[in-house]
Order: structure tokens, then C-alpha cells, then sequence
């Protein structure tokens, strides 16, 4: 980060203590994340997150930090309540001196800086099964937080986010668009999704059939959006605020097996390595009912294994549409990357079309285990 947007920064924020440095944190997609450090005239050293909001993806960037004001202060009364850390199980904004939550630079950048959550980490990959029946814990947990958030004061700042219908359209179009000419190096990958275009329709119908709640989701539950504490490695908060929004239950279920129960990672170019964990997929599943069981209705429990495939190739379908679309969307390394992406992704949906059945019936055993009845 350059010099000058860093002293631009100190000015803008009310940050406490003495500027020490900055560096950045290359996780996610989407937005450009630092920590600054600073030191405290008791000598403490006290960590800010401060990030740059993509607002090409995020088109509706003061509607988002309302919707993430909102969701933050109802989080931290509720671990006030709970006699939790309000400094580490919960995020809260660090407002400008403007007192607006955000702060605009000279370039129109949106930059907006968070409390760093201290003594915890995030992983980017699932060493063992405790830390993703961990995560489960934490996402269950949050979900349930969050269940009598009033609903409607969210804004839905990407519309239809996951909503695999329109998302499905969206990928039809950037194929007949073929803006940046490599259609044809994905042949086999667009047929992999058209294929499948029944499927995306399957949970849409039933929400809008009255058949699954509209609950306040997280909708970007992948592992590294949960902070495990250093000592216990419970996943102690929730982070990526950003696509918090009314959503189906089955999105974040889903969108976590997608990333975590993956033998691979999500950019793995040897697809062989690819392949749905069924004991990920198990601990996750203990994990997610343990906290969010008795809340979740008897279709919500239904559709979990099958929201995981459905959430898999959403991805996929996405990652390939941007690389068609010539990767306007995600931050991409190299210029096959979101390729690459995409077939990880169907590779994934491929090996969970094999292990349905199983992976159905390790939900029903996780249900008895844990003496739910639907
Ligand atoms: C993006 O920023 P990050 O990495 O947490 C994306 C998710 C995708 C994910 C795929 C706002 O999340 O929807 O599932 O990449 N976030 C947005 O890794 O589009
Ligand atoms: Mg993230």
C-alpha cells in the first residue's frame, strides 16, 4: 500500500495509538484487506482490519454497511447478553471522523476498517475434521443468531445472489455474449453445466412454493470466513459481512461443503485430486445440526446433501461465466484461472452425483445421533 493513500487513511479513520505499519492480507476473491498496527501508549500493540470495497462487485456500497451496522450492532448486544468478548467474538465497525461508517478516498476508492480479532486464526484448508466440525458450529450457531433479525430491513445489495435460476441465465448469456472469445477453449465445460439446468431451479421452487423458510444468511461460508481461537480452535466469530442478506439456510450448508469438503483446493489444476471428503462431509453435517438442528425444518434437513452439489456448480458456473466474460468478477492470478476453478468445481459436482445416497444417509445418522426428528 503506498505511502500516501496509508497517511490519507490515518487522517480518515479514529484509529487509537501510534501508526507502526501496514501489510495485507491475500485472502478472498473480492475486496483488498490490510492490517494496521498500531502501538498503544501502555505499549499494547492494537491491530485494525481495513479494507478497500470492491464496489464493482458490490454496486450498492452505503447500502451494504448499513446492512453490516445493522448485523454487527445486533451481534455484539447479543454477546454482550451471553457474557461474551466483544472485542474477539464479534466485529464492529471503526467509524471515520466524518462519523459515517466508510470512508471515500481522493481516487473514489470505499474503504471501511473493522476491530482485528486477536489471539485467533483463519484456515484456508481443512487440516482435520474437528476444525470443519468447528466451522459448522460457528455458521449453525451464527444462523441462529441471527433468526430473529428483522428481516426486511436487509437491502439485498447483490440481487439474487444465489439465486441459481438467474444465475444459470446469467451464464447462458455470457456464453452468447462470448465477449472475450474463449468459449470455445470451454466446450466441454459449458455443456457440463447446461446439462444440469433442471437442477437449478430445485430449491428456488420450493422457497417460492412456501416449502423452505427465507431466513437472514451469511451466503459466503467458505472456511476461511471463520476466526478459530489460537488456543481451543473453536471458530469463535464469523466473518465476511458483506453478502449477509435474506437467503435459504441450504446456501450456507452448501457453499461450505462446497469449499471445505473438497479433497482439493478450489484453483487444484490436477482435477484429479478432486473429490467430495464424506468425512468432511460428516463432521461438517454434526457440526451445522448441532447448532442449527432444532431451528432447521424437515425440507431444510432434506436438502442438505443435495444443496451441496447444487451450491458446487452455482460456483463453477459462475468461475467459468467470468472466464467468458473475461474475469471482470474475480481476482484472478494467471489468465486460465477461473477455468481452472470452474472444473474443480464440476469435478466436485461430478463426485457428489456418485455419493448422494451416501452422503443422504449420513445426514439421517447425524439426525439420530444428535435425537433429531423430523
Ligand atoms: C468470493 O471474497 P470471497 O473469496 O470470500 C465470492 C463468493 C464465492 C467465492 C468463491 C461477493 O468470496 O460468492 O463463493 O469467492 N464473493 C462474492 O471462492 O461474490
Ligand atoms: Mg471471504
Amino acid at each position: 500500500m503506498d505511502n500516501s493513500i496509508v497517511t490519507e487513511l490515518l487522517n480518515a479513520f479514529q484509529f487509537e495509538g501510534e501508526f507502526e505499519k501496514s501489510s495485507q492480507l491475500h485472502d478472498g476473491h473480492i475486496n483488498n484487506t490490510y492490517v494496521f498496527d498500531f502501538r498503544k501508549e501502555s505499549g499494547k500493540l492494537n491491530k485494525y482490519l481495513v479494507q478497500e470495497l470492491n464496489t464493482y462487485v458490490f454496486r450498492q456500497p452505503e447500502a451494504l454497511m448499513e446492512n453490516v451496522m445493522g448485523v454487527t450492532s445486533y451481534m455484539r448486544e447479543y454477546v454482550k447478553k451471553n457474557g461474551g468478548d466483544i472485542e474477539r467474538e464479534c466485529l464492529y465497525v471503526i467509524p471515520a471522523k466524518s462519523g459515517k461508517p466508510y470512508y471515500i478516498d481522493g481516487e473514489n476508492r470505499f474503504w471501511r476498517c473493522y476491530n482485528f480479532i486477536s489471539g485467533a486464526h483463519s484456515c484456508q484448508s481443512v487440516e482435520n475434521s474437528e476444525v470443519f466440525f468447528n466451522a459448522a458450529k460457528a455458521f449453525g450457531k451464527f444462523q441462529c443468531i441471527l433468526a430473529d433479525y428483522p428481516i426486511d430491513s436487509l437491502s439485498e445489495t447483490i440481487p439474487n445472489f444465489h439465486n441459481t435460476v438467474s444465475r444459470f441465465a446469467d451464464f447462458k448469456k455470457a456464453v452468447a455474449d462470448n465477449l472475450s472469445g474463449r468459449a470455445a477453449q470451454a466446450k466441454e465445460e459449458i455443456e457440463f453445466v447446461l446439462k444440469r439446468e433442471s437442477d437449478c431451479s430445485v430449491l428456488i421452487d420450493m422457497l417460492n412454493a412456501g416449502e423452505l423458510p427465507l431466513r437472514v444468511t451469511h451466503n459466503d461460508t467458505k472456511l476461511n470466513n471463520v476466526m478459530f481461537d489460537n488456543e481451543t480452535n473453536e471458530g469463535i466469530c464469523v466473518v465476511d459481512l458483506d453478502t449477509v442478506m435474506p437467503g435459504l439456510s441450504l446456501y450456507d450448508f452448501g457453499d461450505s461443503i462446497r469449499f471445505g469438503a473438497n479433497t482439493a483446493a478450489e484453483d487444484e489444476k490436477d482435477v484429479s485430486k478432486v473429490s467430495l471428503s464424506l468425512e468432511n462431509f460428516k463432521a461438517y453435517t454434526l457440526g451445522y445440526l448441532t447448532t442449527a438442528g432444532e431451528s432447521l425444518t424437515k425440507n431444510e434437513i432434506e436438502q442438505l446433501a443435495f444443496s451441496s452439489k447444487l451450491m458446487t456448480l452455482e460456483c463453477g458456473m459462475r468461475f467459468l461465466g467470468d472466464f467468458i466474460n473475461g474475469d471482470t468478477y474475480f481476482k484472478t492470478e494467471y489468465p486460465e484461472h477461473n477455468l481452472v476453478r470452474c472444473r474443480t468445481q464440476f469435478a466436485l459436482v461430478a463426485d457428489i452425483e456418485k455419493k448422494i445416497s451416501e452422503m443422504q444417509a449420513i445426514v439421517c445418522d447425524c439426525c439420530k445421533e444428535l435425537g433429531i426428528s423430523k
